[in-house]
């Protein structure tokens, strides 16, 4: 029987069958132990019924599979940052665009606690949101007085499994909870001392939305951008990428190359400074991660 793996705490996994669309608790099959795959939320599963539990017998291939959040086979990501509490991160932004992009998954961009905008941020906030709109991305805003609703969030869920990620305390946990008062998950204050979450939300788990899935996921202050090189990381600003083609030489990376046109770009204002600071911060990053 074909099932999907929902939630998974402490070795023991709730699955939902798809087409009895029942729940199941299920353990894994002690093979998996000695094996690269465990089994994890959003893996397609084949199971037996059992007794006390079922037993997951194979595990389908992956489409996708991260490591933090722990999870698979997602076709789109909302990205949450946070006006203020915790400070304003497009750093972060930017490493989790990269690495969703490498992976072909659609980011929507969700910047929340707009009501934390003050007068004197709102001009260079709103140039930012432009830009990443300009870009082609999804952007929505969140206030707590205004949060996301099920008409508006129903036509991204449908069919899909998403997941909804950012910083500890940016709101993923109060956003879901405002599309579905059912799913009442626990929220927290946001430390004002550290400026940072206390990490409220503890395991990723699969929630049943609108017709489709949406994971909610513990925050992370970091993000690793694992197997990826200078070049992919160049392909997955996907407005550098655009303008790669009319740099004086193939395959520029934009770093120090004559006639560069993202360069230019940036020099002029086309390209927003912070994302090509990210960028090349990132291209930094990789090298001295590669073992050479
Ligand atoms: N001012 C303001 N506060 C908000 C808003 N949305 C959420 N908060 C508050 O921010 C704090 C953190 O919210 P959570 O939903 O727990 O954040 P989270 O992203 O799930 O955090 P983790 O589970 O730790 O990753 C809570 O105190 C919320 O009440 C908003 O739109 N405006
Ligand atoms: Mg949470
Ligand atoms: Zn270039």
């Amino acid at each position: 029987m074909k099932a999907i793996i929902t939630c998974l705490i402490a070795g023991e996994y709730t699955l939902y069958d798809i087409s009895k669309k029942t729940t199941v608790v299920a353990k894994a099959r002690g093979i998996f132990r000695n094996t690269e795959v465990t089994p994890k939320v959003g893996d397609l599963v084949e199971y037996v019924e059992g007794s006390p539990h079922a037993i997951i017998m194979d595990v389908m291939k992956r489409r996708n599979d991260f490591v933090r959040p722990a999870i698979a086979n997602i076709d789109q990501a909302f990205i949450v940052t946070s006006i203020k509490e915790p400070n304003f991160n497009l750093n972060l932004l930017d490493k989790m665009i990269c690495v969703f992009e490498y992976q072909n998954i659609m980011p929507i961009l969700i910047f929340s606690k707009m009501d934390l905008l003050t007068s004197t941020d709102d001009a260079t906030f709103m140039a930012v949101k432009d830009y990443y709109e300009k870009i082609g991305y999804q952007v929505l805003l969140t206030t707590t007085k205004e949060p996301l609703t099920t008409e508006k969030i129903k036509p991204y869920l449908k069919d899909k499994i998403s997941i909804i990620t950012g910083q500890s305390g940016v709101g993923k946990s109060s956003i879901l909870n405002s599309i579905d008062n059912n799913i009442a998950l626990a929220t927290n204050e946001i430390s004002k001392a550290l400026n940072r979450g206390k990490h409220t939300t503890r395991f990723t788990k699969l929630y049943n939305l609108c017709d489709g899935w949406i994971a909610d996921s513990p925050g992370f202050g970091m993000v690793e951008l694992a197997d990826m090189n200078e070049i992919s990381i160049s392909q997955s600003f996907v407005e550098f990428f655009a303008l790669a083609k009319t740099c004086k030489y193939k395959g520029c990376l934009h770093i120090n190359e004559p006639f560069c046109k993202v360069r230019e770009a940036v020099n002029n204002g086309t390209i927003l400074k912070s994302r090509y600071d990210n960028y090349l911060q990132f291209i930094k990053e990789t090298k001295k991660q590669r073992k050479w």
